[in-house]
């Protein structure tokens, strides 16, 4: 197989795009669709301020590189879970993090739950009793609520993550087989800012996770390969085996899928009405964050829960 662009041995060869480029073309190329990505959907400016979330993991390290690349103003944010699960997870992932911000010269803020808020995800969970079990309800609480803390108290214009169309399949195939319109409704490219809020974006939505792998692997990128211990078994795992074997037979299905949906939204096509939507929101006597709760937001009524300081 040769490269469309140069002729070369082609390194990377997606069959979606009928498209397969050397390793050299193929680092142009994935900078450039991010960028007409972020153009087309309105995602933000070379002069706002983006907090990249990061986790170590291959799709927000190189979500923060090709913003970098591409000369946006782009600093990291990094949540200390403290979780082990028998490989030292989050060591791992912060060690990989703090040395690809330190190798590029970047600025990267750290959080760290424990010392926030007292304990680490696993302990906060087993104390509030959310989530049968699994501390995943609560990590996913937390996670949104200090990213909107961090963006907020530091100005920053919009919060970006590394979701990749897997995953972002994956939360339509699940979401329409429950019909949650509500999540079908803000499940997008773009969540824009509200009620003190930043903007949320997913520049890489577009990429299959092993477009991301590749990309990582050609510019050298040391990443956490283990996902947490805890995504073990979970639905959206599920989700992303069947429709890996949707895109075997069909090449290809896993993009339409998605990008159909966008447009179907877009359009108002989804047979969705509007209405439910708007949930009154006002701020959370504690954090100021928005609920749709008459008191404390989720995230500090599970703190007060474990009885311990809100932040
Ligand atoms: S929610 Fe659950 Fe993830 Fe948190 S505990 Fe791990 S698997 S990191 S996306
Ligand atoms: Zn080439
Ligand atoms: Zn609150």
């Amino acid at each position: 197989m040769k490269c469309k662009k140069c002729g070369a041995k082609a390194s990377v060869n997606m069959r979606h795009h009928k498209l397969a480029l050397c390793r050299a073309h193929y680092l142009e190329w994935v900078p450039e669709q991010t960028e007409r990505f972020i153009r087309k959907y309105d995602m933000f400016t070379k002069g706002e301020k983006i907090l990249v979330a990061v986790s170590g993991g291959k799709d927000s390290l190189s979500l923060w590189d090709i913003l970098v690349r591409l000369g946006y103003k782009a600093d990291g944010l990094y949540l200390g879970l403290g979780i082990d699960g028998g490989i030292d997870y989050s060591h791992e992932s912060q060690r990989l993090t703090e040395k690809f911000a330190s190798g590029n010269n970047l600025k990267l803020h750290m959080v760290d739950i424990e010392k926030e808020y007292g304990q680490p995800i696993p302990v906060l969970s087993e104390i509030s009793h959310r989530g049968h079990g699994k501390p995943c309800a609560v990590c996913g609480l937390a996670k949104r609520h200090e990213m909107n803390r961090i963006a907020r108290d530091l100005g920053y214009d919009v919060l970006a993550t590394g979701h990749n169309l897997d995953d972002e399949a994956a939360v339509l195939f699940g979401n329409t087989l429950n019909w949650s319109s509500e999540y079908l409704l803000r499940q997008g490219p773009v969540l824009p800012s509200s009620d003190g809020l930043a903007r949320k974006v997913k520049p890489l939505c577009r990429f299959y996770e092993r477009e991301m792998a590749a990309y990582a692997l050609a510019r050298g990128i040391e990443y956490i390969y283990e996902e947490c211990p805890f995504a073990e078994g979970s639905q959206s795992i599920y989700y992303k085996e069947m429709l890996n074997q949707l895109e075997t037979a069909r090449p290809g299905a896993k993009l339409t899928f998605y990008l159909r949906f966008l447009e179907a939204r877009k359009s108002g096509g989804l047979f969705i009405e509007k209405n439910a939507q708007a949930a009154h929101l006002h701020p959370c006597p504690k954090c100021g964050q928005p609920t749709s709760t008459s008191d404390l937001c989720s995230f500090c009524r599970m703190i007060e829960k474990a009885s311990l300081p809100a932040k």
